[in-house]
């Protein structure tokens, strides 16, 4: 089976990557699963200055999914650049830079720091993060607001070279995700990714306190798949209609399976990340691409391209 991808005019031999922040920045997965052999590696989102991030306890597991509160936790862009960055790039890794930032010039800064840096040709895209739930007092997630979303995405356009694709992270907790959709393709995205995790709280029934210093965490894993579902067929809708402009989605949320990632694929996405399950088991985003190889083949297909979206169709 033909399992290679196209996003934004770069072609990856294979639909499979980690899902942001859940693989930190490949050490510690590339010990267990050579990363070199998936599509991409994708990044923890990365921001211009070191953040340490939200008072710990910042992640809980309920037997709905796993809530975090980390809070972008990470280096700063330029120890990003001369520590991760340089070992991703040593071991030949194709890798997708999530970048975040307070503002949006910030996250120009970040993407201009990143495709300046002497590690550039390791970066296969950008995958700009608009849709962090865990900001505080929630007014700085730029996918909630149209024209935030439309700002940002703007100001880093005018930072990536020409065959470098960006593509923009949603987050589900929106009243019109294709609205957003729409504003982030007009600003220039080559593709999007879907879906961040969903705002949660889990309480501690024998403290009867939130388990979260922060109280409320982004949920994910199977939990938030039917959402994940929802949100690709949605906006993968509205593109085949002709509504929005055509573009590739990375779907992502609550894979552990070949058949989890079938079900996005033909819900419309192009290409799947597996970030919870890989806490488990840190070969799921190898394993799901077998697996998911094998579904496509046994269903009669050549190629992953053809089953992309096919839930759509009329029968
Ligand atoms: O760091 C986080 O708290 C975090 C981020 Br940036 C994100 O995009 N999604 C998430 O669940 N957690």
């Amino acid at each position: 089976v033909d399992m290679s991808v196209d996003i934004g005019g770069v072609r990856l031999p294979s639909p499979m990557m980690t899902a942001s922040g859940c693989a930190a920045n490949g050490r510690e997965i590339h010990r267990f699963i050579d990363i070199t052999a998936l599509g991409a590696f994708v990044t923890k989102s990365v921001k211009l200055d070191p953040v340490s991030g939200r008072g710990t306890p910042r992640m809980a597991e309920t037997p709905s999914g796993m809530l975090n509160s980390i809070g972008l936790q990470g280096p700063g862009v330029r120890a990003f650049v001369e520590k991760d960055l340089a070992w991703l790039h040593s071991i030949g890794a194709r890798v997708i830079v999530s970048i975040a930032g307070n503002t949006a010039s910030e996250f120009a800064r970040v993407a201009r720091t990143i495709v300046r840096s002497r590690y550039a040709s390791a970066v296969a895209a950008l995958e700009v993060n608009i849709s962090c739930p865990n900001v505080a007092n929630r007014g700085l997630v730029f996918a909630c607001d149209p024209a935030g979303a439309h700002k940002v995405l703007t100001l880093v356009r005018e930072e990536v070279p020409r065959g470098l694709p960006m593509v923009a992270k949603l987050s589900p907790d929106v009243t019109d995700i294709v609205e957003i959709a729409d504003v982030v393709l007009r600003a220039g995205a080559h593709g999007l990714t879907m879906i961040n995790t969903t705002l949660g709280v889990a309480i501690d029934t024998d403290r009867l306190r939130p388990h979260l210093v922060a109280a409320t965490g982004g949920l994910s894993g199977p939990a938030i798949r039917p959402t994940a579902v929802r949100a690709i067929w949605q906006v993968a809708g509205a593109m085949r209609e002709g509504r929005i402009r055509a573009a590739p989605i990375v779907g992502v949320g609550g894979v552990r399976h070949g058949t989890d990632a079938l079900e996005l694929v033909a819900a419309g996405a192009t290409a799947i990340q597996v970030g919870t399950a890989a806490f488990n088991d840190p070969s799921a985003p190898h394993r799901v691409g077998v697996e998911l190889e094998q579904l496509v083949a046994d269903r009669g297909f050549e190629r992953l391209a053809d089953v992309v979206g096919i839930a759509h169709e009329r029968f």
